[in-house]
């Protein structure tokens, strides 16, 4: 079979979509560093809509860890399919742009040389939430991450995303070219504050005239969303049939979209709007709900739905009384922390469990349940935060905490191992080999990571009774049970 690439892109068949303008004439506008699924699935998609009227806008793809996206992408020219599922079927759309994309470790110098060019106007990013080298639970730059450390020494040659943003600035400060608008795409809470806080912190450990500089560079927030599994060889057979081409790297995705975006760029934007993103002053109440609605969501049903055997989300939702207890988590739990005036909360609800069920994505909840110290924070713990200090219950949220805590383990009910991928894992397992079979030792050791827990719900006898109750039933009676007597 053949490849897609530009010399067959006419040969895929006529009910499939393909770029509707001439690929030969669009320019770059906007580096995206962290070049993966999600990234694809989402922004490439808004801006492919966009580029026909506003061809100086494509992507420069950049992965920072791993050359596999490239490998797959520079035999097709860039092209790829974005396969829309759902009950009615698999829907295939092939993306136009991006242009390229260059492997940080091999194409350094490159992409910095790009990055500080005046026609990069946007730099965005999709790096997950480690890639930022931060402590989740203050936000701030974590300055004994090694990749921080070595950028701090090598600034010209830096690894992590902070040291290629201010590399890159410098050298337009240098060159008096103005910033380029720093976008994160990642589910951090308030990501363009949170980001801005974090580079500017490394600027300024670089000179105090950058870290000054770098305080006056955009960076608009965003609230992202679409869920997007991992591509399996399964889908890759499905879409070449389907194209009539072979594709490395499709990217199987749900219908839903939603960008909602800061309307802060002092050096110009695409008209995002155009291709359905919402502009707004501030962000934060969009990301606070999505954070906590549907990936608080997200994270539950991943570790209690991995611990119970389920597969995927859809056969989580197949289970009553999980349905049960994430529609309780949602309704009772998350919405009365959220103030969104002019956003019916229970339709949103409604429509993520819809979304949550879809059959035809095949979404891992070991997928989900990956980073979890990293997602932790901003996914259950802000609201349980919340909830504590209006004296509320939080047996729903405390069960998530738990199910991770039993999770980490990496153990599951059957005695087989779990593979745990998590930056403290090993840390993690060390713990866990401590406490042995005691809940309460394995609570007292995990809740003493101040990176997740911060140092105030260490200390919280509320908290630590609601988890440590839960975690000890998850051992005791098990996963199932304990959300059949949690979901009421
Ligand atoms: C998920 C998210 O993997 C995860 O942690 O919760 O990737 C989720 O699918 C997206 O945020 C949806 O927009």
């Amino acid at each position: 079979m053949t490849r897609l690439s530009a010399a067959t892109l006419s040969q895929v068949p006529a009910g499939v979509t393909v770029p509707k303008y001439d690929r030969s004439r669009i320019t770059p506008g906007i580096v995206h560093l962290g070049i993966g699924a999600f990234h694809r699935a989402h922004m490439a998609v808004y801006v492919d809509d966009l580029l026909a009227r506003h061809p100086d806008w494509a992507i420069v793809g950049a992965s920072l860890r791993r050359p596999d996206t490239k490998e797959a992408l520079e035999p097709q020219d860039g092209l790829y399919t974005v396969a829309v599922r759902d009950a009615s079927g698999t829907h295939p759309r092939v993306i136009g742009s991006i242009l390229r994309v260059l492997d940080a470790n091999t194409e350094r110098e490159e992409l910095l040389a790009l990055m500080a060019s005046p026609a990069i106007r946007i730099v965005s990013l999709t790096v997950t939430e480690k890639g930022y080298c931060h402590d989740p639970a203050t936000g701030e730059l974590d300055q004994r991450h090694p990749d921080i450390v070595h950028d701090l020494a090598n600034p010209a040659v830096p690894k992590s995303a902070p040291g290629m943003l201010v590399e890159a600035l410098a050298r337009r400060k240098a060159a008096g070219i103005a910033p380029f608008a720093v976008m994160s795409c990642d589910n951090l809470p308030s990501n363009g504050a949170t980001v801005k806080r974090i580079v500017a912190k490394f600027a300024s450990l670089r000179d105090a005239a950058l870290g000054e500089y770098v305080g006056h560079v955009a960076f608009p927030g965003t609230m992202v969303d679409r869920i997007v599994p991992s591509t399996t060889d399964a889908d890759r057979e499905t879409v070449a049939g389907m194209i009539g081409a072979e594709d490395a790297w499709p990217i199987m995705t749900e219908p839903f979209t939603q960008w909602v975006i800061e309307d802060h760029f002092p050096d110009g934007r695409p008209p995002f709007e155009q291709a359905g993103a919402q502009m707004v002053e501030d962000v934060e109440p969009f990301e606070r709900m999505k954070l906590r609605m549907l990936n608080g969501s997200h994270s539950t049903m991943a570790y209690l739905g991995y611990l119970a055997g389920y597969e995927y989300i859809s056969d989580v939702m197949g289970d009553d009384n999980f349905v049960k207890l994430i529609h309780g988590l949602m309704t009772e739990e998350a919405m009365p922390t959220l103030d969104m005036p002019g956003v019916d909360l229970g339709a949103y609800r409604d429509q993520l469990l819809d979304r949550f069920r879809n059959p035809a994505l095949k979404h891992r909840t070991w997928q989900i349940a990956m980073d979890g110290s990293q997602k932790l924070p901003q996914r259950l713990l802000g609201t349980i935060r919340d909830r504590l200090k209006a004296n509320q219950p939080f047996e729903r949220l405390g069960l998530g905490v738990a199910a991770w805590m039993r999770y980490v383990v990496g153990i599951d009910e059957k005695g087989e191992s779990i593979d745990v991928r998590d930056p403290l894992a090993m840390r993690m397992m060390a713990i866990a080999a401590d406490a042995g079979d005691d809940a309460e030792a394995l609570y007292v050791g995990l809740v003493a990571l101040t990176e997740v827990f911060g140092s105030d719900l260490a200390d919280n006898q509320t908290f630590g009774e609601t988890v440590a109750t839960h975690l000890d039933s998850l051992f005791e009676v098990g996963v199932k049970a304990t959300v059949a007597e949690v979901a009421g």
